[in-house]
């Protein structure tokens, strides 16, 4: 078979990703990418590379015999508002350089959006598939001219690109990123080390999320689809479960009764605000079958076993 590369593969959506996939596949088909060292226990190819050398790409690419991309790595909200330049310039000439590498190498790629591309004129309830994109963030900014580009690799050079708009994920297998629904799995941390969290959105903000073995399944359900079944081009809405800090803190409260959260609103609280509240994700469902298996207790409970054993391991 062809190999297949996972790009950005330390992060918390690859370190997941990676292992389904060599579990699937066989590790041996596996590249996993990254700009940073992988950890300890990392086991498999791996190799350390920035996305944006575009001639290093294409040459690993090539040596590797690719078929399909899996391409993760980019910079989140946070992250992006600190350094809006190098959001810009990872998040969408790292996109770039796959895109041209899979158009001239028949490869199938994968590209995550997110509900970052929603703004303040954006329905904030069932979000629809097609409406306003006026995102206030870098982030945002990255990912709606990222969907255009994917669609329009695809229209016009026929690349098999497909692609997600996350919600809020929530996994355990790596240290969350630099992102604004992030504060749902640093809880546990606080959960976990000192029955206790300060919170940087305030209690009622609500977010979509999904549990990140659910977003695995997806991301492979959308990846395995027959290309007739995909009518997104862009990225297809997508998501599980929407709740509050406040919705968190009590399920957390079945676990740990007194546990003590302090809400301290910071600049993340106007990213968060920007965003949906739900998503409508029912082309997704329709084209390829997609649905949740972890509702918010589910979550819960997995998130705080994944998480305490992390700990324990440190
Ligand atoms: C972030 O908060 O930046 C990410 C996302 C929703 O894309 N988790």
């Amino acid at each position: 078979m062809k190999r297949i590369l996972v790009t950005g593969a330390c992060g918390l959506v690859g370190s997941d990703l990676v292992l389904a996939l060599q579990s699937k596949f066989g590790s041996e088909n596996i590249i996993a990418l990254d700009l940073h060292d992988p950890p300890k226990e990392f086991q498999g190819r791996f190799e350390k590379m920035d996305v944006r050398d575009f001639e290093k790409l294409k040459s690993l690419i090539l040596q590797y015999d690719i078929g399909q991309i899996f391409h993760l790595a980019g910079l989140l909200s946070a992250g992006s508002e600190k350094n809006p330049d190098m959001a810009w310039d990872v998040n969408l000439s790292g996109l770039k350089n796959v895109l041209d590498i899979a158009k001239d190498h028949n490869i199938r790629v994968f590209w995550p959006s997110s509900i970052g591309v929603y703004g303040e004129t954006t329905p904030k309830i069932l979000t629809p598939q097609h409406t306003s994109f006026e995102p206030n963030t870098m982030y945002g900014v990255t990912k709606v001219s990222g969907e255009l580009l994917c669609q329009y690799y695809h229209h016009r050079y026929g690349v098999d690109v497909r692609s997600l708009r996350y919600p809020g994920l929530n996994g355990y297998k790596a240290m969350p990123g630099d992102g604004t629904t992030e504060y749902a799995i640093h809880i546990f941390y606080g959960l976990i080390r000192e029955n206790r969290y300060e919170c940087f959105l305030s209690a009622d903000t609500r977010l979509p999320m999904m549990y990140m073995d659910d977003a695995i399944r997806g991301t492979l359900m959308l990846m395995d689809a027959p290309s007739e079944a995909i009518t997104i081009r862009t990225s297809y809405n997508f998501t599980a479960i929407s709740f509050t800090p406040a919705e968190l803190v009590a399920e957390i409260r079945k676990i740990s009764p007194d546990f003590k959260i302090i809400y301290k609103p910071d600049y993340r609280q106007k990213i968060a605000d920007s965003w949906s509240q739900s998503i409508d994700d029912s082309q997704a469902r329709k084209d390829w079958g997609w649905k949740e298996e972890y509702d918010l207790p589910k979550m819960t409970t997995a998130l705080y076993e994944g998480i305490k054993e992390r700990i324990s391991n440190e």
